[in-house]
């Protein structure tokens, strides 16, 4: 009877195969107990001395978290927009990125949709000298708008790249299958990865044009912002501090998920592929000069990508350089690995969370934060266990 107990306890491990012990090794432990938000979908850090985490909720509010020995930490409200944001589903308080020089002079940008019209917008606000307290919502200057056809997919991160410029995440502008295929379309900036340089203007502009942008000076009537096209919702895109490079998670039509390198004037395929598929036309479509992702997956392991963040912490050391994620959906959380020549090298399933993941954070310590959305909007933080 032990006997037999034995090995079918053995069988029953061997037909698990790997994927059971490795999801087992990783846990979410809630970074503020105290602390809730409504909808949380940004939590970014800044040199600002402090040690402050930034909290984004898509209302319209952004608030702060002290750093860590201050406790029981509680939300301080630094801005609210909740005035001028149009709020719902994909629409809201999408994105926010610190100027790199902020300490010094108080900048920060922020992406979101309002209405009559339905516009994107990408502004600057400013933080009184010393950072002490409140933002005043009047000291918004709107740098960038664009008009958002529909709804949903309108992406929504801003995040300054190595070389100091402004890169913002764009949509297709909506509906399902990009009707006016603007992912293709480079005199629209929808479908994009923009690049833009706050620290200077252009003619109209609020903004410069770095000189080396795809279509910098073109006379094909191409937005000159585009830094990559032939995207579809790109829900998060992040780079990696160590080697520079920008990933970005797409998030798929009917079929597939993918995440993408993003490289300087790409075409990142949608509408005319779906990941590595064809989508219009659904067969024999032209993949000329099309950038495939570095992975994906199908509506089997998930429905709505979250994208992450290369892991350059310390806390969890074996998690070091590989790329964080997510789908929003099933709550899956992955570690991928690239090789040494950016190809895929290994994706492995590090936990379900068992709630909606809108998006990743990171501390100022450059630990990876969790956030959870729908009924609790929580930050968590990922541990070994044990650890
Ligand atoms: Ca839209
Ligand atoms: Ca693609």
């Amino acid at each position: 009877m032990r006997l037999q107990k034995l090995s079918y306890l053995l069988a029953v491990v061997l037909l698990m195969g790997c994927a059971a012990p490795a999801e087992a090794q990783y846990e979410l432990k809630d970074a503020y107990p105290s602390v809730e938000f409504d909808r949380p979908v940004e939590a970014v850090s800044v040199n600002d001395g402090q040690g402050r985490l930034y909290v984004v909720d898509q209302e319209g509010k952004i608030f702060w978290l002290p750093g860590s020995g201050e406790t029981p930490a509680q939300p301080t409200l630094y801005l609210d927009i909740s005035d001028r944001v149009k709020a719902g589903g994909e629409m809201g308080l999408l994105g926010l990125a610190f100027h790199p020089d902020f300490k010094r002079n108080g900048y920060f940008y922020v992406n979101y949709t309002t209405d009559n019209p339905l516009q994107t917008r990408i502004s600057r606000f400013k933080a009184a000298a010393g950072n002490k307290g409140q933002v005043d919502p009047k000291s918004e200057t709107i740098l960038l708008t664009y008009e958002q056809p529909y709804r949903n997919h309108n992406g929504g991160k801003v995040t300054f790249g190595p070389d100091g410029y402004l890169y913002i995440a764009v949509g297709d502008g909506g509906s399902g299958g990009d009707p006016q295929n603007n992912g293709q379309d480079r005199t629209k900036l929808l479908g994009k990865i923009l690049r833009i340089d706050v620290n200077t203007t252009s003619g109209n502009l609020k903004y410069g044009i770095p000189a080396d942008n795809p279509y910098a000076g073109n006379t094909e009537g191409y937005r000159e912002e585009i830094y990559a096209y032939g995207l579809r919702n790109p829900w998060k895109i992040s780079f990696d501090e160590e080697t520079g490079r920008l990933w970005a998670a797409d998030v798929g039509q009917n079929k597939i998920e993918e995440i993408d390198i993003i490289e300087k004037g790409g075409n990142y395929g949608w509408r005319i592929m779906e990941a590595s598929e064809c989508f219009d036309p659904s067969r024999n479509c032209d993949r000329t000069g099309l950038i495939l992702p570095v992975h994906e997956y199908t509506h089997a392991d998930g429905v709505s990508i979250t994208g992450g963040f290369v892991y350059r912490g310390k806390a969890i050391p074996e998690l070091q350089g590989k790329y964080i994620y997510a789908d929003y959906v099933s709550g899956k959380v992955w570690a991928l690995t690239l090789n040494g020549s950016g190809k895929k090298a290994d994706n492995t399933l590090l936990l379900t969370t068992g709630f909606p993941v809108s998006s990743f954070g990171l501390d100022q310590d450059n630990e990876l934060l969790v956030l959870g959305y729908g009924g609790e909007g929580k930050l968590y933080r990922l541990h070994g266990k044990g650890e």
